[in-house]
């Protein structure tokens, strides 16, 4: 890597999926989760209906850039159960958790009463079961890692707060369902490009130096908020432990369609595809209108976090 290089290199096809692309009436395709399943690339995909709430669409790929929508929406709010209440406004911004033999889909559930994690899972991405809402409000953005400890699950999350800003918490459950033994692991810097606010992004995946995880951080500005992402190391044994964060976001807002949409100045990750030539392939939604895709080298990735890395709390 020389200092001219980018630290993710942008697909030269981007964006890899728009409205155009989709066989139902949507007006935004962005913010998905994504995996491999199957020698597939299986992304699920958010976007807004014409009414302004959201609901979550199926894509499929073969090399992980060229995208073939489903012909009717993956998940939309629930009709019946305690998830029609809490799912009347809308899913957003699901993430894949690859867990054991499932894959466990977490998601915004919004409603009257605020916004919620709402758990499903899924081991073919046909049949879809809804486990249990395992947050209350307000929290977003929960991704779950790949591997227990100790017995137990363990996630990250981001819960709201009006005394601190918005930072990243870990929580840990026996069963899925009920979370606890929760505490803040990593916090917005001041005066940093992530001061404003700091949220989990995609699903941590194990490297040989430690869980890489890619969040998102906010920087609020007189036009507005930049949304970045960034790549914090986690201990391989105790992910509560932050090994490293990177000094510097890895990837701003720079074209046409990240800098110009629905919401400006805008890239936000949900999911990311660790493949096996030692590259990942990141996901992003481009201002909260297109979905965008860019790889990058585990390694450098790494390396940003152990070499001159900022304060975890
Ligand atoms: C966050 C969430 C994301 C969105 C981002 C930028 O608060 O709502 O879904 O991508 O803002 O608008």
């Amino acid at each position: 890597m020389t200092i001219h290089d980018p630290i993710v290199k942008r697909y030269d096809k981007n964006p890899i999926l728009t409205k155009e692309d989709v066989p139902y009436p949507v007006s935004t395709v962005h913010n998905a989760g994504i995996v491999k399943h199957n020698d597939r690339y299986i992304m699920l995909f958010r976007s807004h209906r014409h009414n302004g709430r959201s609901i979550i669409g199926r894509a499929d790929s073969e090399d992980g850039f060229t995208f073939t929508v489903h012909p009717k929406p993956f998940l939309t709010p629930a009709e019946v159960s305690i998830f029609a209440e809490y799912e009347e406004y809308g899913v957003e911004d699901l993430r894949i958790c690859p867990v054991e033999d499932d894959y466990l889909l977490t998601y915004s559930a919004y409603s009257r009463h605020g916004v919620r994690i709402a758990l499903a899972r899924t081991r073919d991405f046909v049949k879809v079961e809804r486990v249990a809402l395992i947050t209350q409000a307000d929290l977003r953005n929960v991704v779950i890692f790949p591997a227990k400890f100790e017995g137990r699950y363990a996630r990250l999350d981001r819960p709201h707060s009006e005394i601190s800003p918005w930072s990243i918490w870990i929580s840990y459950s026996p069963d899925l369902i009920h979370w606890g033994d929760s505490r803040v692991i990593m916090k917005p810097v001041p005066y940093h490009w992530d001061e404003m606010k700091i949220g989990p992004g995609a699903p941590p995946f194990r490297t040989d130096k430690g869980w890489l995880h890619i969040y998102h951080g906010v920087f609020e500005t007189m036009a507005g908020a930049v949304y970045r992402l960034g790549v914090a190391l986690h201990d391989l044994n105790d992910p509560a432990k932050i090994i490293g964060i990177s000094d510097q976001w890895i990837l701003q807002p720079e074209t046409p369609w990240e800098v110009n949409g629905y919401v400006p100045n805008v890239v936000f990750t949900c999911g990311a595809v660790p493949e096996g030539d030692g590259t990942v392939k990141i996901y992003w939604g481009g201002a909260d209108t297109v979905m965008c895709a860019g790889t990058a080298v585990i390694n450098n990735l790494v390396q940003l976090c152990l070499i001159n890395p900022r304060a975890a709390l």
